[in-house]
């Protein structure tokens, strides 16, 4: 069985980072080991959410896994909550991972122009260090801009995606999927791979609706997948389509929660996805 490790915190309430991360790799067959960076009470979209770093625990923790001669076929991170942090998941990667094994990297930082509450101007200079030790990084258009100094903007056209995408190939990984893209009307997923020049893209219908965590379910699926060995283009469909059909079910139930999607219910449909 494929092994993935898992990096991000555990929002004890609010359906993102572990909390979707777990569920969604062990629904498409894949083991999902973890390292929770820290422990919140909630995401940071809420108001007085509490946070206890776990910082201290991330070496000793690699360390262990070292001396019982555990490997992972990938190493995946989600939202870290400091620069210290980073510095830690980074020598950890360097200390377990095996020529071929895989680094998936989703900056996940910001959103619609702005870094989420917890960091400062910092930090994205902090994130594009990891994000040059990945195989692949998934951030979205305002992550994209921030770690390639390339000022924000809400519209643009494809040509700007395009370019963005090279820029973050640039940082050191080889491939980026732009997630969230939207330019001339269409919405979706772009995919680059600075080892053909290719680019692929996969549009969707646009639903007009903002909803937390939906990254962090579009990057479970789509590392899942991959590890799985399903070709990154699949990867890329499936893991849109599944995200977008967490949103829809979620819009549907007027009682929802307004702090996550209700990817749960969701999950039959990402297993006939893969079955197929
Ligand atoms: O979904 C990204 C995320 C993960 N973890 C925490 C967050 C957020 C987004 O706000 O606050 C703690």
């Amino acid at each position: 069985m494929k092994r993935i490790v898992t990096i991000q915190d555990i929002s004890c309430l609010g359906k993102c980072s572990l909390t979707v991360a777990l569920p969604i790799i062990s629904a498409v067959g894949v083991e999902a080991a973890i390292i929770p960076t820290a422990v919140l009470s909630t995401h940071t979209m809420f108001k007085n959410f509490t946070c206890k770093d776990l910082d201290d625990q991330i070496t000793p923790i690699a360390q262990h896994w070292k001396n019982e001669g555990i490997a992972f076929d990938a190493f995946y991170t989600g939202y870290l909550a400091s620069p210290k942090q980073i510095d830690k998941v980074s020598s950890l990667i360097d200390s377990l991972k095996r020529e071929n094994d895989l680094v998936i990297v989703d900056p996940a930082m910001a959103d619609h122009g702005r870094l989420y509450p917890a960091f400062d101007d910092s930090f994205p200079k902090e994130m594009a260090r990891l994000c040059s030790k990945a195989d692949i990084i998934l951030p979205n258009i305002t992550e994209a801009c921030m770690m390639t100094n390339t000022e924000y903007k809400s519209e643009y056209d494809e040509s700007f995606a395009k370019e963005i995408l090279k820029k973050l190939t640039s940082l050191g990984a080889e491939k980026a999927v732009l997630t969230g893209a939207e330019f001339g009307g269409k919405y979706g997923v772009m995919l680059y791979d600075s080892t053909t020049g290719e680019y692929f893209n996969y549009y969707q219908k646009k639903i007009d609706a903002i909803f937390h965590g939906t990254g962090d379910i579009f990057s479970s699926t789509f590392t899942g997948l991959l590890v799985r060995g399903k070709p990154i283009e699949e990867c890329v469909k499936i893991a849109a389509d599944y995200t977008a059909e967490c949103i829809k079910i979620t819009m549907n139930d007027k009682k929802a929660n307004w702090y996550g999607v209700d990817f749960e219910k969701a999950i039959p449909y990402l297993i006939d996805r893969i079955r197929s």
